[in-house]
């Protein structure tokens, strides 16, 4: 498979005011873009490679050819984790937890405000470059994670539900240094339908 940069659910005007167009336009149509590029250069004299989706090239990176594993792991976890991004923001945000989750979140955290402190304050942690995610462990065990550069949960084997690119492209047009800012603004376009959606595909996976 040639690997395309995905569409988006909604336009990149949408998530104004807290996620600015040129940022998205950026973000999306250059950074994500370039990912995309650079994976698919470095899978162009391995056709069996280029058959699989880039969470099954992910989750057994031993398999990846040692001469292009890195270009591959970065690229592609770049790919990964931008596609999922995008997926879990929406213009129209139930902004609350819904369905299922809800009770993990509350279950686990206390409460959706101790959970959003939490995650928060993790974004806020990440030194340099990464990621901040709600992921389940193999027993279906709810839990807060970073990653650094584009390293991604399932090569730990881990499902993702949520997760904030704290990269600094993500927000320094519109935050400059300001990150807190960015994270505390980035609540209001979670795309909750999305976290329940990502739950019970995970879930049905584990049982
Ligand atoms: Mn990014």
């Amino acid at each position: 498979m040639i690997h395309e940069l995905p569409q988006l659910n909604y336009s990149y005007s949408d998530l104004e005011p807290h996620i600015d167009v040129r940022t998205m336009e950026v973000h999306h149509g250059k950074h994500h873009q370039a990912y995309i590029n650079k994976l698919n250069n470095a899978l162009k004299n391995y056709p069996d490679l280029q058959l699989l989706r880039v969470g099954e090239l992910l989750k057994d990176t031993k398999k990846i050819p040692s001469k292009i594993r890195k270009a591959v792991v970065n690229n592609g976890g770049g790919h990964f984790n931008h596609s999922f991004f995008w997926q879990i923001m929406a213009k129209e945000s139930s902004k609350e937890p819904i369905g299922a989750v809800e009770g993990l979140i509350t279950g686990k955290f206390k409460s959706v405000k101790k959970f959003k402190e939490k995650f928060s304050q993790q974004a806020i942690d990440v030194f340099g470059s990464g990621w901040v995610w709600l992921v389940l462990d193999s027993k279906g065990v709810v839990k807060i994670i970073t990653t650094q550069g584009h390293v991604t949960p399932i090569e730990k084997n881990l499902k993702p539900l949520l997760v904030l690119d704290v990269w600094e492209h993500a927000y320094y047009l519109k935050y400059q240094n300001q990150r807190a800012e960015y994270i505390e603004n980035w609540w209001n376009v979670v795309n909750w339908k999305e976290v329940e959606n990502n739950y019970q595909r995970a879930i049905g996976q584990i049982n």
